[in-house]
């Protein structure tokens, strides 16, 4: 039974277009954040929640993955993470008796928004082969089907277990152990579609795989360059550790093909200038193509080696590797592709070299629109080069930034989430549990749902997310999902992965963030690390949103037990009881983590050692930095063809649509818009406000289109376009991977507009 993906609401997806905004957040965003969680919770509970947001006690925002400072105001949370906290700490219930209303296919016609305005799950639910609906079912009975199913696969490699962000440490190390005494590393996670990118070039050429820059780097650097980044809606905390930089004299250079009313001007709401006038973050706007960034970087390495003087020699020599190559290929850069693959002037990047010569300390600070093309890690790789040059790492004020997504990616990954572990991890694993883990590689999320849609992989376990509408080649993925025997989601809020199901599926609510954790060994607290590397413990206060949830350790300590029995050899019911029993192994385990117990007591948390950053110290093949020659890419663009970003509006969180506003950009009422530059618009004949469909070309000449976008006349570079994800995701190809880290190239789509036939 195949379904179309829905077209958004026909009633409510009527945008109205208002141009963009100059600057972001002030009152108005306050006022945003108290209407939607007022909504969601009532006037108490939003006051009793959102004070605990981010406090040394109290809880991690389940919004971004972006830093606490030191001293925090009382408020330590932005609109987007009030409107995380809200749709969590709702009051609106899933129960059985909807699911008995709403059958599958029900669920399956409609919006994502719509499904996630529900409310919370509150019930195991269970749809059974044949059934038309999901209907209750004990939590025994729920697990043992999932150990059914499993016993019944020719191998554990054909089992999934994916893992979204917000999954603490303690639960993420939990289900890597289950999995891996299972005997798999079909370990995919949402990290795969998002910073992998970073992660494989930064430990090729630094050595670890993680930004190496802590939120003081930030306030004392004297340039920051944000590129490929809009962090007034999804990491709207930096704009506060922007607007401290620039009190200290920093200036800040925008690489991005849109000009993003957060990087313009910020109107902080907790001082009194910040609600007059604002600060005006930008110096420097670099309206680049997409896909251009490796170019740029290229010809700035280029100039830098052109400069006398401008070389820091001393550290190249001690601490570096491959340089000759690099210089030489830097070296042979021409004006004439930087330019084409840019879109910039040459003056634009005469001044921004200026401003890179007068600099001391740099950093530079990346999001998706890095990670997200066929040549993301190449890159990366060129930002480490360029830092290098001017020995940026390891130093105050200086270094890489990858501004991390979910609350907990990184924690996940350092926990051991991840389809290739490293052999001292598993040597690890071993030494401490006495099994002999896996060691060939598993699936990532690409590789997952060609092995699903193929039948290599039959039962599919998601601990959080929503694999079917965060993956890409949203029909490809949709049908691979329905091959599957079983599929499996611990979740908190209903989403569409809970419509495209297996043979058999299952919905395994669990508490979340915001929600107190009572186990048999007491109250329990969990612990999560940030973009920066700062480990910190998150406790929940609010009542759990029902009787019968779980907690996510719990559902795996179980579930392991259920499933290996008495083969196991790891301590599940102690682990469920008292997860300091857990994180005294993580201790034994995990580098960084000794004394896990005691030093997380400390409110402020701590931070994770790394070489580079602390002592210059760069664990890679080499034993030191890493330059790399890369040919220099950028996306090609046939005639009279658009290129597409796929990315987020104001009122999203992931494939979580809090609402159809996109204020920043002036879009009310809708999401399906598309953002194209006047001139080109002009020249495909498109009128603002017509309507076109989207329809993606590849190589493989398959058809993918997106139906129905209203036109929007937009600032953004020439020949480029922009329109938001989940809605757009049919249109990213499974095999469009970016090289070495296979992340899907959701930032590079080739579509032609086509009038709609309904316009
Ligand atoms: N409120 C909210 N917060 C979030 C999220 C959310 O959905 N909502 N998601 C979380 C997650 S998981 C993540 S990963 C982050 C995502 O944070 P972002 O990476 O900021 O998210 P996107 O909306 O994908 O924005 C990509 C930005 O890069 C620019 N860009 C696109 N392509 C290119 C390019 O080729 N070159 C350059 N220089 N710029 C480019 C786009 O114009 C846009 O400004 O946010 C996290 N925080
Ligand atoms: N085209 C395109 N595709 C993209 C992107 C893009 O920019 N463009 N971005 C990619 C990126 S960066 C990412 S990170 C992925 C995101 O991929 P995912 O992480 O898979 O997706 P989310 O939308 O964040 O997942 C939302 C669901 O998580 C569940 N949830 C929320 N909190 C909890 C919790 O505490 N516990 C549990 N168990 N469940 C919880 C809820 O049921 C909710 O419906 O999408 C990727 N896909
Ligand atoms: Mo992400």
């Amino acid at each position: 039974m195949a379904s179309k993906p829905p077209q958004g609401d026909p009633v409510q997806d009527a945008p109205k277009v208002a141009g963009p905004k100059h600057s972001a957040a002030g009152l108005t965003a306050v006022g945003h954040s108290l209407r939607m969680a007022h909504r969601q919770m009532g006037v108490k509970r939003t006051a009793l929640t959102l004070l605990s947001v981010n406090q040394k006690g109290g809880f991690d925002c389940p919004g971004c993955a972006w830093p606490e400072p030191e001293h925090r105001h009382t408020a330590e949370f932005c609109e987007n993470g009030a409107k995380a906290v809200a749709e969590e700490a709702t009051l609106r219930r899933v129960t059985p008796e909807f699911f008995a209303e709403h059958p599958v296919a029900d669920l399956a016609g409609r919006s994502g928004y719509w499904l996630g305005q529900q409310g919370r799950l509150t019930h195991p639910v269970y749809l059974p082969e044949g059934g038309d609906r999901y209907e209750p079912v004990t939590w025994e009975r729920a697990f043992d089907i999932v150990a059914e199913e499993i016993g019944a696969l020719a191998s554990p490699d054909e089992a999934v277990f994916y893992t979204s962000g917000r999954t603490s440490n303690e639960a993420a190390f939990l289900y890597q152990l289950f999995a891996r005494e299972l005997g798999t590393n079909n370990l995919p996670d949402c990290s795969n579609l998002c910073h992998e990118s970073s992660g494989s070039a930064l430990s090729e050429t630094i050595g670890v795989g993680k930004g190496s820059v802590l939120l003081e780097d930030l306030h004392t650097a004297d340039l920051i360059v944000v590129a490929g980044q809009n962090p007034g809606t999804n990491h709207p905390r930096m704009l506060s550790a922007l607007e401290k930089a620039k009190a200290n004299g920093a200036r800040i250079i925008s690489v991005n093909p849109l000009p993003e009313a957060g990087l313009e001007r910020f109107k902080n709401p907790q001082t009194p200038r910040g609600l007059a006038t604002g600060t005006a973050l930008t110096d420097l706007f670099l309206q680049i193509r997409l896909g251009g960034d490796q170019a740029l970087f290229r010809i700035l390495n280029k100039l830098i080696l052109e400069t006398p003087g401008a070389v820091d020699e001393d550290f190249v020599r001690e601490h570096t590797h491959g340089y000759e190559d690099f210089a030489e290929a830097a070296r042979a850069t021409d004006w004439d592709s930087t330019l084409t693959a840019t879109g910039l002037t040459r003056e634009d990047i005469e001044t921004c070299l200026r401003m890179v010569l007068a600099s001391k300390s740099v950093v530079v600070c990346w999001a998706m629109g890095l990670t997200q093309h066929k040549h993301s890690v190449p890159t990366i790789r060129e930002i480490v080069n360029f830092l290098l040059l001017r020995g940026n790492i390891g130093r105050p004020g200086a270094g890489v930034c990858p501004v991390r997504g979910h609350s907990n990616v990184q924690g996940d990954r350092t926990m051991g989430i991840f389809e290739r572990p490293a052999p001292a991890f598993l040597d690890a694993l071993e030494r401490e549990f006495g099994f002999a883990p896996p060691r060939a590689p598993g699936y990532d999320v690409v590789r997952a749902i060609r092995a699903l849609r193929d039948g290599r992989a039959k039962v599919f376990f998601a601990m959080g997310g929503n694999f079917v509408s965060a993956s890409p080649d949203t029909e490809v993925t949709e049908a691979a999902m329905r091959r599957a025997r079983l599929t499996v989601h611990v979740s908190t809020k209903l989403n569409r992965s809970h419509a495209v199901t297996g043979a058999r599926a299952l919905i395994l609510p669990t508490l979340g963030r915001t929600e107190r954790d009572l186990q048999d060994g007491g109250e329990q607290f969990v612990t999560v690390e940030d973009s920066m590397g700062m480990v910190h413990a998150s406790r929940g206060r609010l009542a759990p949103a029902s009787r019968q949830l779980l907690s996510e350790p719990a559902i795996v300590c179980r579930l392991a037990r259920r499933v290996l029995g008495s083969r196991s050899t790891v301590p599940w019911e102690e682990f469920e009881k008292d997860y300091a029993a857990i994180r005294d192994r993580i201790a034994r385990v995990i580098p960084g983590f000794e004394d896990f117990n005691a030093r997380v007591a400390d409110p402020s948390g701590f931070a994770l050692p790394h070489a580079p950053r602390d002592e210059r110290r760069f664990p890679t093949a080499t034993g030191k930095a890493n330059f790399t020659a890369a040919p220099v890419e950028y996306p090609e663009l046939p005639k009279g063809r658009l290129l597409l970003q796929t990315l987020r509006s104001h009122d999203q969180y992931n494939t979580t649509i809090y609402g159809l506003d996109d204020r920043y950009r002036g879009v009310t009422g809708g999401r399906r818009v598309v953002f194209v530059h006047p001139e080109d618009a002009r020249e495909l004949r498109l009128a603002d406000g017509s309507y076109v469909d989207l329809v993606g070309e590849w190589k493989d000449g398959v058809e993918r289109r997106a139906p129905g976008f209203r036109v929007v006349h937009y600032p953004t570079a020439r020949g480029c376009a922009a329109a938001y994800y989940p809605e757009t995701n049919v249109l990213v190809p499974l095999d469009a991977t970016a090289d070495t880290s296979n992340t899907p190239a959701s930032k590079s789509v080739v579509v032609r507009l086509e009038q709609s036939a309904t316009d």
